[in-house]
């Protein structure tokens, strides 16, 4: 038995997803996840004109030396469009042998290390008000841990942000769809918002100091920076937010300076997360093996699928470093499955992000994982349990989207 056949299904409800199908030639379907928020269109190429040739007649179920040949071959390693592509291959495989063995997926990784996966959901308001009803909606639901993010006196719209109306879901989609800049012809253009890192370092422990005064000490606070500060001004936010007790500061600085964390771990105690951006173990070479995290942000999606962040976690473990997999809505129900899998699998787990996907996607994605009590579960169907409704995908055709470009007041780009 060998590849016959892969497709490329770029689908857009709602938000734009690079799905791969590969076809075995006894008709066993594998789908994989290449989402790459933004260049959605890049991936697709890589993969219909510089993979797909290639592997047509491979025997589908050496997914390892697959990786490897799609990861030294080209002589270009790494980069997130090459790992987004190497990422999809290695789901729809991984996918193929547990359908063909007949089980879910996380039995073909080790079976489950636990009972299910503690998940962090995203509560956000432009006030602390607004915040606070949002992570009360959440505690109702059963959540044990939630990102909070807030608006900052004296700035307009921050990315992460959003006022959801009372008791309805986080529907909150960061790429927006460009506006035109009145040219002819008409050249897209992201959004842009104005950044000023002051006023948010003055404003944060006000948030958490209000969080935890409303909802004590229990509940598990995440924070996520979006790579926004200096190396010395994420450590004075993370020694200010210290007396909150936080779960997590992610990407507090950006994350391809490792060696800038060492200034924050020197003068804070707050957990580290970092690495949603990263592609590779590569990525985290300087972070693990000094220990400057405590929690690795990557997914399947952009790490290269299981096989790559299977390397990573097993890496990480040694260092007794947990898992914080990525889990926003720009990576697909399929690279989602495929996160619980390899989470319910490993010993370092730690905990998942959670953003449910919009009811229009979940007509495209049909999903099997669940969420009960604040705790996700891949289920028990065969394969990674997702299947891709192609003529519902057809419905939707691709539309460019883009992550706001951030600005401080003085108009240069800032990091976001
Ligand atoms: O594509 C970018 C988003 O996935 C990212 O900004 C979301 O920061 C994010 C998070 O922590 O989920
Ligand atoms: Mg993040």
């Amino acid at each position: 038995m060998s590849i016959q056949r892969l497709d490329v299904i770029v689908t857009s409800p709602g938000r734009n997803f690079v799905t791969l199908k590969i076809t075995t030639s006894d008709g066993i379907v594998g789908w994989g996840d290449g989402t790459l928020n933004g260049r959605e269109l890049a991936v697709a190429s890589y993969l219909r004109d510089h993979v797909a040739p290639t592997l047509v007649g491979r025997n589908e179920s050496a997914i390892e030396q697959t990786w490897q040949y799609l990861y030294r071959s080209p002589y270009w390693r790494r980069g997130p469009v090459t790992m987004a592509a190497v990422a999809a291959v290695d789901m729809a495989l991984w996918d193929i042998a547990a359908k063909k063995a007949g089980e879910p997926l996380y039995k073909l990784l080790g079976g489950a290390s636990r009972t299910g996966l503690m998940a962090y959901v995203h509560a956000s308001g432009s006030t602390i008000e607004r915040l606070n009803d949002a992570v009360a909606g959440y505690v109702d639901q059963g959540f044990q841990a939630v990102r909070i993010q807030s608006g900052v006196p004296g700035l307009g719209q921050i990315y992460g942000v959003h006022d959801a109306a009372p008791g309805a879901a986080y529907e909150y989609e960061p790429a927006g769809r460009p506006a035109t800049d009145g040219s002819e012809p008409a050249a897209l253009r992201p959004t842009e918002e104005t950044w000023d890192t002051a006023a948010y370092l003055r404003h944060l422990p006000s948030v958490f100091a209000a969080v935890r005064e409303q909802f004590g000490g229990e509940l598990r606070l995440l924070h996520d920076g979006h790579h926004r500060m200096s190396p010395i001004e994420a450590a004075k936010l993370a020694k200010a937010i210290e007396p909150y007790d936080p779960f997590w500061l992610e990407d507090c600085t950006p994350g391809e300076d490792q060696s800038a964390l060492r200034l924050v771990r020197q003068h804070s105690v707050t957990p580290l997360a970092i690495g949603e951006v990263f592609n590779s173990v590569h990525d985290y070479q300087t972070l693990i093996t000094e220990r400057l995290i405590d929690y690795v942000r990557s997914s399947t999606t952009h790490a290269g699928g299981i096989t790559g962040l299977r390397q990573i976690m097993t890496f990480a473990g040694i260092y007794g470093i947990r898992s914080g997999f990525h889990g926003p809505t720009d990576v697909s129900p399929v690279g989602m499955a495929a996160n619980l899998h390899l989470g319910l699998a490993i010993h370092n787990f730690g905990i998942q992000e959670y953003m449910p996907h919009s009811a229009t996607a979940l007509e495209v994605f049909r999903t099997s994982y669940s969420v009960d009590g604040g705790m996700l579960h891949p289920g028990e169907t065969p394969g990674l349990g997702v299947e891709l409704d192609e003529q519902a995908a057809a419905a939707h055709e691709y539309v460019p989207a883009y992550l706001p470009v951030n600005r401080l007041r003085d108009g240069s780009v800032h990091d976001w």
